[in-house]
């Protein structure tokens, strides 16, 4: 009777810390790129947050806009700008945001089977190694939100 008693405490432990590192990532700025009428693609970005203890990993992405949403570097190599597919996923160090942004890592939009106009709510789902499926709503602009503050500055 004993044993089984602690089992029990033991699997709800268990659960309760798996709910908690479920809770270790947090999401800001969530915005997609607005595109002309037959783009072929369109950028997704997003800061995340991982305030746990364990890496995590971003494995995929999907989204109904879009044929598929893959993974993506974007990075000098000499004088030429290069887009890398991250086949692997990108990794959420413990305790750190990784920032995907425009000349960075981002998310592609492969296809989107509509325009995506300025405004427009596009949902997104991340599936994380450890964290599992979360689903995001994107904001649709044609620059990134803080960008426009950063561009007074040139004037
Ligand atoms: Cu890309």
């Amino acid at each position: 009777m004993r044993f089984r008693f602690l089992t029990a405490s033991l699997l709800a432990l268990a659960l309760a810390t798996g709910a908690q590192a479920a809770d270790s990532l947090a999401f800001d700025k969530a915005w997609v790129r607005a595109t002309p009428p037959n783009a072929k693609v369109a950028g997704g970005f997003v800061e995340i947050r991982n305030s746990g203890k364990n890496a995590d990993r971003l494995l995929s992405a999907s989204s109904d806009a879009a044929e598929r949403v893959e993974i993506h570097e974007m990075k000098m190599s000499g004088e030429l700008m290069q887009m890398r597919h991250l086949t692997e996923g990108l990794v959420i160090p413990a305790g750190q945001s990784v920032q995907l942004k425009p000349g960075s890592y981002h998310l592609m939009l492969m296809a989107p089977k509509k325009p995506i106009a300025e405004g427009q709510k596009v949902s997104i789902t991340l599936v994380f190694e450890k964290a599992g499926k979360r689903v995001l709503e994107f904001t649709a602009a044609k620059q990134a939100p803080e960008a426009s503050s950063e561009a007074g500055h040139h004037h």
